[in-house]
């Protein structure tokens, strides 16, 4: 696939959070000659070419498209080791996804890791990043939800295949329960937390997604989590965390393990903690780990 100049503009300015203004600014045009650019209508001279591959520090190759088309598998597979940034890894893991070459998609990652990338970089920086980009794309009509679920579910592959390469630190300390609740089928970023924290040495208990209440409570007689980590992606399953917090609240009386509720949903919510009965609310793995420390029931 020619992925053309207009899209590569348009979103290499909304990966790098400029509206069209901002940047028409930067580059010293107007909004409306950005907004033809993106949509196609004009190309930008060789002047503003090399501005743009500045600004966005790619090259002017890889602006037109051609740094992955014109490339050999072999060669990208060379290029893999002198990658400018996780980014730019990104942008091609992705594209090779869309193209349908899970093979090469797979290699790059494996090759990055064994080249000393870090396992979090991978995971976040490029895997998730792309699982969002394929958000936007998907949003924008560019490719369809078939394609969605089939990066989604290669991306979950890889991880699977990544954390068995892994050696585990010895320090199983802490344990901790991670579901998403109800029919909240968001569950990769939970699970990739769930897999660095596991990396990291602690005990974690992944259950997914659309796991009855019940059943929770079972779990959590047996493996005595110090801490569950709640994921929601929609707004409007925050309502099914709040039904789960309130019903193992009800169950457990002040034995309830603490609780942590994170996720997409939560992102215009002004009290996730106080909306869903939580004890904290975070961003990443590392305010988990926070709250693990600070746990106890
Ligand atoms: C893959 C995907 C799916 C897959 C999910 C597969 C799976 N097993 O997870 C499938 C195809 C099932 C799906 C379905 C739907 N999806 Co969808 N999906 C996505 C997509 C493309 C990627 C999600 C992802 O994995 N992101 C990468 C991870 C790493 O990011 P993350 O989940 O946000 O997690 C990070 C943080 O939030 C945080 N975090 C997450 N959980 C927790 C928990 C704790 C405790 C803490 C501390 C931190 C934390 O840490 C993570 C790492 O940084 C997103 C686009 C996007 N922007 O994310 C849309 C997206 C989330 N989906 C969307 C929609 C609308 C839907 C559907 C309603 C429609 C549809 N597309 O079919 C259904 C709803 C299904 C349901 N009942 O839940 C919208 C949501 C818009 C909104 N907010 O209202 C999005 C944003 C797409 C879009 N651009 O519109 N989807």
């Amino acid at each position: 696939m020619n992925i053309e100049l207009s899209m590569q503009i348009k979103s290499l300015r909304k990966l790098n959070g400029y509206t069209q203004r901002e940047f028409a600014d930067l580059l010293g045009v107007g909004q409306a000659t950005v907004s033809n650019y993106e949509k196609g209508i004009r190309v930008p001279d060789t002047e503003k070419l090399a501005k743009i591959a500045s600004l966005f520090e790619v090259t002017l190759d890889y602006l037109l498209g051609r740094d992955i088309d014109s490339l050999s598998k072999k060669e990208i597979n060379t290029k893999i080791m002198a990658f400018k940034s996780l980014d730019e890894a990104c942008r091609i893991f992705l594209r090779l996804l869309i193209e349908g070459d899970r093979k090469e998609a797979e290699r790059l990652i494996y090759n990055l890791r064994e080249s000393k990338v870090n396992i979090r970089d991978i995971y976040f920086g490029i895997l998730g990043r792309a699982l969002k980009e394929v958000g936007v794309l998907w949003e924008r009509g560019n490719i369809d939800v078939w394609k969605e679920h089939y990066i989604s579910e290669v991306v979950m592959d890889i991880m699977r295949e990544l954390k068995v390469r892994e050696r585990k630190n010895k320090n199983e300390s802490h344990s901790v329960l991670a579901l998403t609740p109800g029919p909240e089928m968001h569950n990769i970023g939970l699970k990739m937390i769930a897999d660095l924290l596991e990396l990291e040495g602690r005990e974690v208990t992944y259950i997914g997604s659309n796991v009855p209440v019940l059943s929770i409570i079972k779990a959590i007689e047996i493996i005595k989590p110090n801490i569950i980590a709640f994921s929601v992606t929609m707004p409007y399953h925050i309502e099914a965390a709040k039904n789960t917090i309130a019903a193992l609240r009800n169950y457990f009386d002040n034995k309830v393990p603490r609780i942590i509720v994170g996720g997409l949903a939560f992102l215009n919510c002004k009290d996730p903690c106080g909306e869903t009965g939580a004890d904290f609310y975070g961003l990443s793995l590392e305010d988990v780990s926070r709250a693990i420390e600070q746990g106890g029931i």
